[in-house]
């Protein structure tokens, strides 16, 4: 971020995160525009500066996902004269935009946190995927943010595609915001710029190639992130590689992101995630990714519910909800295939000698 003498509400402070602050007087704060390697970028009221992670913070925090990403806030020491900031603290996180780490069974990796909306992008040529869009919206708003939907390269389809992908998102009972915009003709563009509040964070996520970057860039005015030239080589490889904080001239600060090829998501089903995001976030620590929390070993869940740290209650109506939306979501065909199984079930279970 290159613009000097900033509020640090204007970079997305608030009211929240002051009421969080602990502090000490030495230090000051400063939020997290890039992480580098071993390096942070940081920006506040001065402007952009490095900084690093004292040796101490690194010794209390061994998860990554507690170490400082894109977007949090942090506390940290810098005398004049120093060209590197020293960070003691990170801030607790309002808002959090995390994934399950790809290959491993524990722990989830963060893509970017302090996130007000997050832009789930898909493009309208090829890429509309009403499935993978549930997904992203559970991960949304497990992790506290606001969604936002947009559908590119509208100049590639016809009009009558384009109202079938809208019509199937709504009667999927997707109640998020919905824009469509061709970065090519630039049709829709202001319309999704009038979204945009300053002061408030926009996290762009989506597949590879379907112009996050593109966009971002139009936001900004110039060619200031790498995207996919049409003659380019590294053919589905993706372009960007690295998470920045931008802030645009009319005051939004936005996110860009690497293409997300895999993400895991723990509640399938929607809703589930949304009401019962303590077992959500519990299954993070489960030791299967598909962990169904019913008898799998290292599961996360069935030890918070033994440890009475969730009620016994609370579990059995997040199973029942769960086997009732899987119902519900099965086909005529399949219910019918279903009660038959369970007609047969219960005929051999009175066939069962062993009952009587
Ligand atoms: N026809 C058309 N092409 C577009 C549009 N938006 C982007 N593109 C093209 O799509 C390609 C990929 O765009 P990028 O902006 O690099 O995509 P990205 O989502 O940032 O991709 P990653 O950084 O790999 O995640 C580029 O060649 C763009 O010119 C659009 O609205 N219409
Ligand atoms: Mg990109
Ligand atoms: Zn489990």
């Amino acid at each position: 971020m290159e613009n000097q003498n900033l509020e640090l509400n204007e970079l997305g402070w608030n009211d929240w995160f002051e009421k969080k602050k602990k502090c000490k007087p030495s230090e000051s704060i400063a939020r997290v525009a890039a992480v580098d390697r071993e390096q942070l970028l940081l920006v506040d009221q001065t402007g952009t500066f490095r900084a690093k992670l004292a040796g101490s913070y690194l010794h209390r925090h061994r998860q990554p996902h507690e170490l400082p990403c894109v977007g949090d806030w942090v506390c940290l020491e810098k005398k004049p004269g120093d060209d590197l900031g020293v960070v003691h603290l990170m801030l607790e996180r309002r808002t959090a935009l995390r994934r399950k780490s790809a290959g491993s069974v524990i722990g989830y990796q963060m893509i970017a946190a302090n996130v007000d909306y997050v832009v789930i992008v898909q493009s309208c040529h090829f890429d509309f995927n009403l499935k993978r869009l549930e997904r992203y919206l559970v991960m949304v708003m497990d992790g506290g943010a606001e969604p936002c939907i947009l559908l590119t390269k509208t100049d590639l389809v016809n009009s009558e595609v384009l109202a079938e992908q809208l019509a199937e998102i709504r009667s999927a009972g997707i109640i998020a915001p919905v824009v469509t915009l061709s970065n090519v003709t630039r049709e829709g563009m202001d319309d999704f710029k009038r979204l945009l509040l300053p002061g408030k964070t926009y996290c762009f996520v989506g597949s590879s190639g379907v112009g996050k970057s593109t966009l971002i860039n139009h936001l900004i005015g110039r060619e200031k992130l790498e995207t996919k030239t049409v003659s380019g080589t590294g053919e589905g490889r993706h372009t960007t590689v690295r998470r920045e904080l931008i802030r645009l001239e009319g005051g939004a600060l936005v996110i860009d992101n690497p293409g997300m090829r895999e993400f895991g998501i723990f509640a399938e089903e929607g809703v589930i995630g949304i009401s019962y995001s303590d077992i959500t976030a519990l299954s993070f620590g489960c030791r299967y990714r598909d962990c169904s929390h019913t008898d799998e070993p290292g599961c996360a869940v069935h030890e918070a519910v033994q440890s009475g740290e969730i009620s016994r209650d609370h579990f059995e109506n997040y199973l029942k909800l769960r086997e009732e939306s899987r119902f519900n979501r099965m086909s005529y065909a399949e219910k019918r295939k279903k009660d038959r199984d369970f007609g047969k079930f219960i005929k051999s279970v009175k066939k069962n000698k062993y009952l009587k």
